[in-house]
């Protein structure tokens, strides 16, 4: 399939959960203008717990690689596992672009804030606050965030996620997500763009929050998602197609020679012909398995 932009995030390549066959799988099937990979993508803290570095992960990075030689402009925007790569901005990593937000200029003139989310972590809990006291304080919490954790990481210790610690309370992990798509909202609107596309809780999403378009990318531990413009300027969730499921091989069910796309727009997937089963959907209690 071609398009003219595609975002994925929170592969955590570098964890046994990264479903690297499928995301090759895409990837090869895919042709974008844009590539935007939207944190998260190496994971860092798992890598340095044990090193967990297979031959699949070498393929995504050398597929990506190739693409930005060729017609696709890559970027990388970092996310908190990934930030260690914060300390490379402005070096050129193969000639991708490294920064911590981006902003893109859809097809139909729109511009979209693209960013990974962590940002916001350390943010949610003081949301009953931010009510009374309004959102200059919540632009200093998210500055004091990014210095508290990049100290953390100087430290050696881990990256600290309210996400994390909110994730055995599942009423506690529906009020994180709203106050999550809230918070993205914000920034996207004190930014003055039409939208903000986003990972990070690992729930992709596509939805229109009091006039500003909120996107997830969704993950590539456990639902396999991502988000693609169609040179209209619409943007789609892609969901695996219902015959591939985490670590199947391609099943050609409509035949011989018939190729089984990997991925599927979600609106769509439903109507898919010779489907045996629905695409399973990630389920709230298991978003918040890999701290994100
Ligand atoms: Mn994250």
């Amino acid at each position: 399939m071609k398009y003219n932009a595609i975002w994925i995030s929170d592969v955590h390549l570098g964890s046994r959960h990264a479903q690297t066959d499928l995301l090759l799988d895409f990837l090869h099937e895919s042709q974008c203008r844009h590539l935007y990979l939207v944190g998260d993508i190496i994971d860092g803290w798992e890598l340095r717990r044990r090193w967990l570095w297979d031959t699949n992960s070498n393929t995504v990075i050398q597929k990506i690689l190739r693409m930005n030689r060729k017609e696709t402009r890559v970027t990388y925007v970092y996310g908190n596992h990934d930030e260690f790569l914060e300390e490379f901005v402005g070096l050129n990593l193969g000639g991708v672009r490294l920064v911590e937000r981006a902003i893109h200029e859809g097809v139909d003139g729109r511009r979209f804030l693209v960013m990974h989310g962590h940002q916001l972590d350390g943010l949610v809990y003081f949301n009953r606050l931010l009510e009374r006291v309004g959102s200059r304080i919540y632009d200093w919490i998210l500055e004091f965030n990014l210095h508290f954790n990049r100290v953390r990481r100087r430290l050696g210790f881990g990256y600290w996620s309210v996400a994390a610690h909110l994730k055995f309370q599942a009423k506690s992990a529906v009020k994180y997500v709203t106050q999550f798509e809230e918070g993205m909202v914000h920034i996207a609107r004190q930014a003055q763009v039409d939208g903000v596309i986003c990972g990070h809780i690992h729930r992709a999403e596509i939805r229109n929050v009091d006039g500003i378009e909120y996107l997830n990318c969704g993950d590539w531990v456990e639902s396999c998602t991502a988000l693609a413009e169609d040179f209209e300027g619409n943007i789609h969730l892609l969901k695996l197609h219902p015959s591939r499921t985490r670590g199947s091989k391609p099943a050609n069910a409509s035949g011989p020679g018939a190729v089984v796309p990997t991925m599927v727009r979600a609106e769509q997937s439903r109507s898919c012909p010779n489907v045996p089963a629905p695409v399973p959907q990630p389920e709230l209690a298991g978003l918040f398995n890999s701290g994100h």
